[in-house]
């Protein structure tokens, strides 16, 4: 089977001015030679819990980050400061780490590893500095004016559990993004006249999230959800993982006999910082003076030139850009880090056993399309997808090859697997390359261990193949590959026999059976009367969201407008909302389980009106691409057949580009910021492929979905929804 090219590489060759700044990515070089000299990649540091719970202690705070080192212009490095989760077990009481426990403030970001069925208690802290307002993009929006006082909180990205609000009897907050605290030392924040984007907690305040006994295994991470400085923060370094379960859980190692050959399972999280030299940089706001190795947290993609001038080596890093000249900043001096697990360009021993990935892209804005090269065929190698955004795939093994790319959602390039040798449950599915847009996660399983077919060496390189040109394959990468006999090259040669894949019993199934998560009563709901203006969508109709600017002359204004369709896709009067940037006190989506509390499952439709991509995230649930056409009971239509499962489930997806034809194409790249309206959707000037996908909810609370690219969602790009009871 030929690979394909997927949508978003098709749509990446649209070259439009925010269309870069959403893929403009990696350019990073290595030597051959120089993984010896990078230190080895470290796993990062692990909670786990014990008899059913974990109990923790964060603190968002300023630390240096020591394994990074910014050349100063004076001679020498200095390491930069950013922000970190510093982690320990949880006190009885107050807001400090004890003396003599296990305290992890890494900038790469620790694991919090949990197992069904337990609970997660987390006090979480705010120690984060003030921020000088000038370089705080969004303290102007409507509700923004505490932003500069840094207020944080956290999210539990991808985890199918309640959105829950405190009430007078538990102070707790669930899995709630509405609610900001702030560090005392900042001062207090101000009312916002009802735009308060949640309510407003001093110091701290206490999470509690039950995992459910049927939540699937995989990974998951947290970040904060500050409305406005989401960006800020993540591009700081606040960010983490968790997993649920352990990867044995749905990997069958049939293939892998003897302990001693299980493959090794290891976490990539991937972080990106701009650091400025110091200087005066100008701000959307105005000029303001930075000190040396200071994080730029209002990224900006046109940092570094887009590709290496010649002879320059890019390992993990690429030099600010002086862009002065063509409309945009002078960033030289400054630096753009690209790290995994907080490390620069570090080295990642390859097992003879196998290698099985687990990578998390926590950066705020960037993605990548990454690929594990071999050097001396500068092809890429093939991996096997084994989860997608943390659950596990489990494909039946007569599933169209077609179905699957589309299920996959144009996050990989698919190829064809080499046969197995040994019995496989699932279709394997073999990729080359993987698009990670920010909140993506992905597990990869290597074929090493039978050596790496289609190719003659080993892996040498991990990398990103954004803007690759002809011939800099191998110059863009995030880290070097060595076997772990030590030597780069070249690895043992194949051995004889077909390559062993890992047999699946992917969560994909799991969650759809008889008291999976996706099909089971949630046990947290009781029956309640309706909310005035709640009600289910009917049988066939669907939910339309929009994806645009509010203001098409104002590029910083990203947007969500809605409506609900019939079964013919004609709008439904009075639901329609225009394209608007996000604000907690509009009325929002709000539907109840089904009867008995049992999930619901929508269709919703995604019309991208941009010419640049964004990346669809919804809150507390997952979500499957479907086909309006597909062959019924298919894994790609509304309803698949039972005891097939789901397929892949996803909880971000990535939209392909609106191209608006040659009649309002000058208008809209030049009078409309390069975004469409919906009436020219409407009326055909704008084409846009829609994205349908089918949403099971199953978990209550108020909760948002929004584009995880965190420019766009600050800048407005997200919408309320409410799950509440059913009343039978
Ligand atoms: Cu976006």
């Amino acid at each position: 089977m030929r690979p394909f090219l997927t949508d978003m590489e098709v749509n990446m060759a649209i070259n439009t001015k925010r269309q870069v700044s959403v893929i403009r990515i990696l350019a990073l070089a290595m030597l051959v030679s120089c993984p010896a000299m990078s230190d080895e990649l470290v796993e990062p540091k692990v909670f786990s819990s014990h008899a059913g719970t974990l109990s923790l202690l964060i603190i968002a705070k300023p630390s240096q980050i020591p394994t990074i080192s910014f050349p100063a212009q004076s001679g020498g490095a200095v390491n930069p400061t950013g922000w970190v989760y510093e982690i320990c077990p949880r006190p009885p009481a107050g807001t400090t780490c004890a003396p003599g426990r296990v305290v992890v403030a890494d900038y790469g970001g620790a694991r919090l590893a949990l197992q069904p069925g337990d609970r997660l208690e987390i006090r979480f802290v705010n120690r984060l500095p003030k921020l000088d307002p000038i370089k705080v993009a969004h303290a102007e929006d409507e509700g923004g004016a505490n932003l500069p006082l840094n207020p944080s909180n956290l999210h539990t990205h991808g985890l199918i559990v309640p959105a829950r609000a405190p009430t007078a009897t538990d102070p707790t907050f669930g899995d709630y993004v509405f609610v900001n605290v702030f560090n005392p030392a900042n001062g207090l924040p101000a009312s916002q006249g009802g735009h308060d984007h949640g309510q407003n907690a001093m110091d701290f305040v206490d999470y509690r999230i039950d995992i459910p006994r049927n939540h699937p295994s995989g990974l998951y991470w947290f970040h904060p959800h500050v409305h406005g400085l989401s960006l800020n923060q993540v591009s700081s370094g606040l960010a983490g993982i968790i997993t649920i379960g352990e990867v044995e859980n749905y990997t069958s190692l049939i293939a892998y006999s003897g302990a001693a050959s299980r493959p090794q399972a290891r976490h990539l999280i991937l972080k990106d910082l701009q650091l400025l030299a110091a200087g005066t940089v100008q701000f959307e706001k105005g000029p303001a003076s930075v000190a040396n190795a200071e994080i730029l947290h209002q990224q900006d993609p046109d940092f570094c030139q887009q590709f290496p001038v010649s002879g320059e080596i890019r390992q993990g890093s690429c030099p600010g850009a002086d862009k002065s000249g063509d409309g945009g900043k002078n960033f030289t001096g400054g630096r753009w880090y690209f790290t995994i697990n907080g490390q620069q360009f570090p080295t990642i021993p390859v097992n003879a056993q196998g290698e099985l990935w687990r990578l998390t892209n926590a950066s705020g804005s960037l993605s990548y399309r990454l690929q594990l090269s071999d050097d001396s065929t500068k092809t890429p190698m093939l991996m096997q997808l084994v989860a997608v955004d943390g659950v596990s795939i489990n494909l039946p093994q007569d599933t169209p090859i077609g179905s699957v790319v589309h299920l996959a959602g144009a996050k990989f390039t698919i190829v064809a697997c080499p046969k197995s040798s040994t019995f496989i449950r699932s279709l394997p599915v073999c990729v080359s390359e993987l698009v990670m847009m920010p909140s993506a996660r992905g597990g990869l399983g290597d074929l090493s261990r039978l050596g790496w077919p289609g190719s003659a060496g080993a892996p040498e390189g991990f990398g990103d193949a954004q803007n690759a040109g002809p011939d800099d394959g191998q110059r863009r990468r995030l880290a070097g590959c060595r076997s772990r006999e030590g030597s780069l090259r070249p690895r043992p040669p194949p051995s004889v026999g077909a390559p062993s894949l890992l047999s699946l019993a992917g969560d994909a199934l799991k969650v759809a059976e008889v008291g999976g998560i996706l099909s089971a009563p949630a046990p947290e709901a009781q029956p309640a009367p309706l909310p005035a203006g709640c009600r289910p969508l009917p049988p066939g109709h669907r939910r339309r969201i929009f994806f645009g600017l509010e203001d098409l002359t104002d590029d910083s204004t990203f947007g969500l407008g809605y409506e609900e369709v019939d079964e013919r896709g004609a709008p439904i009067p009075n639901t329609q909302t225009a394209v608007m940037r996000f604000d907690p006190m509009r009325p929002s989506i709000c539907l109840p389980l089904g009867p008995g509390q049992t999930p619901v499952h929508e269709t919703w439709e995604l019309v991208q009106l941009s010419t640049e991509n964004h990346n669809f995230h919804i809150h507390q649930t997952k979500l499957r691409p479907i086909e309006a056409g597909a062959r019924p009971f298919s894994l790609i239509a509304a309803r698949p057949a039972s005891g097939v499962g789901y397929g892949i489930l996803e909880d971000n997806l990535p939209l392909g580009v609106a191209s608006p034809d040659r009649s309002i194409s000058d208008q809209v790249m030049n009078n409309q910021s390069g975004v469409c309206s919906i009436e020219q959707w409407r009326n055909g000037h704008c084409r846009s492929k829609t994205v349908m996908l089918d949403i099971p909810f199953s978990k209550l609370g108020d909760f948002v979905y929004h584009c995880h690219i965190l420019e766009h969602e600050d800048g407005g790009m997200m919408a309320k929804i409410r799950v509440v009871p059913s009343p039978f």
